[in-house]
């Protein structure tokens, strides 16, 4: 059976309005398969298998809880990710030994890969602060870790230090400098995780992988319209969120240049992301002194962890050729540099923002 009719065969078990005329590889994502579903009914969907990394129970039952309450409070759900059950009612379905799901597929919208402009950015943040405030009051106890220690930074650290030591494909030799520039960060990166296990930042429900993909815009107004890839959602930090973004989106290359000299961070994007992060959720004193360490931690971590699949032979993250991860490692640790080497600037940025407010 080609992957074609599996995917129709798939999706002809869940409640969607009509028959699927095509399903094709949709998006940008690096780590489920996604497909866009189009039925004779004119009705869109997104069909995904699910990673291995994720526990897939605990998975779905967050992803079916948090789509529901956020549904609840939007003024229009129809424009919010939704779960589509199966005909068997269940959240997802195993189908040859792969689990698969399926959302509907928010009209209209658009995804970026990166800001076009200071605006969008800013209507990125206000996305995620939003989304952070909406789950405020969602019982946090219910949720499990999909993931366990995903932005455990001291734990990542863990896990590349024994995947060096395995160095099974014998690729430790060649990225020394690397290694080098992570082990020296060693200390520092656990700033985050010290002050969580010691109360000193606040633990709420975070989103956890705040890539500007992972929001949807209006094609029309530009406005942003929901958060989507809600596999990550858990307990966490909002450092993890705010961080993240600004990863990703405040950088001025693509993840996986190889030109290193073109990376750094656009102080124009950072300044409009914080803007409109801080003024859509309630961060705490101790919150905004992070934010920095925040954008740091996370740059590092990501660069870390692309470094550490890089060593295990790329079986985490897709790739789409050779040394991929490793570009994405150079990156990202470039990144990190630049932030080092413009703290002081990101600073005053947070300081002038956070007087606007009051
Ligand atoms: P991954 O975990 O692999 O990143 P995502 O859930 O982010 O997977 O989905 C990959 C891409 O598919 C997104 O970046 C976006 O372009 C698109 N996408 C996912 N869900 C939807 C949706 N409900 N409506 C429209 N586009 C979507
Ligand atoms: C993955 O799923 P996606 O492509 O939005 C990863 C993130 C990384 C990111 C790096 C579940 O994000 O943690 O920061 O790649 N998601 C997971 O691009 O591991
Ligand atoms: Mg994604």
């Amino acid at each position: 059976m080609n992957i074609s009719s599996v995917e129709h065969e798939v999706v002809s078990e869940f409640i969607i309005n009509g028959n699927p005329v095509s399903i094709e590889p949709y998006g940008n994502g690096h780590i489920n398969n996604t497909f866009l579903v189009v039925c004779d009914s004119g009705n869109k969907y997104i069909l995904q298998k699910v990673s291995d990394a994720f526990q897939i129970d605990a998975l779905m039952k967050n992803i079916d809880a948090v789509t529901s309450f956020i549904a609840k409070k939007s003024d229009d759900p129809a424009r919010q990710m939704q779960l589509i059950h199966t005909k068997e009612n269940g959240n997802y379905l195993t189908y040859n030994g792969g689990h698969y799901r399926v959302f509907n597929f928010v009209e209209n919208s658009i995804c970026l890969e990166a800001p076009e402009s200071t605006d969008d950015f800013y209507e990125a943040a206000v996305s995620f602060g939003k989304f952070q405030k909406m789950l405020e009051d969602f019982p946090a106890e219910t949720l499990t870790e999909p993931i366990k220690n995903f932005h455990n930074t001291p734990d990542r650290y863990r896990i590349f230090k024994e995947t060096l030591a395995a160095d099974k494909f014998n690729r430790a030799k060649d990225v020394q400098a690397e290694i080098d520039f992570a082990l020296a960060r060693e200390a520092e990166a656990g700033t985050l995780q010290n002050m969580r296990d010691s109360r000193k930042l606040p633990v709420r429900v975070t989103h956890n992988d705040t890539k500007l993909n992972n929001v949807l815009f209006d094609k029309s107004t530009r406005k942003s319209l929901c958060v989507i890839d809600l596999d990550t959602v858990m307990p966490g930090l909002s450092l993890y969120d705010f961080g993240d973004a600004i990863r990703f989106g405040a950088a001025t290359a693509k993840e996986d240049e190889k030109d290193l000299s073109v990376m750094t961070i656009d102080l124009d994007m950072f300044r409009a992301f914080t803007r409109g992060y801080i003024s859509s959720c309630d961060l705490t004193d101790a919150e905004i002194d992070c934010l920095i360490i925040g954008a740091k931690t996370m740059t590092l971590e990501c660069g870390l962890r692309f470094l550490t699949d890089y060593l295990d032979g790329d079986n985490y993250f897709k790739t789409s050729y050779e040394g991929q991860n490793l570009d994405r490692c150079r990156t990202q640790f470039k990144l990190v540099s630049e932030m080092e080497r413009l703290n002081d600037e990101m600073q005053q940025i947070v300081k002038e923002e956070v007087s606007k407010l009051k």
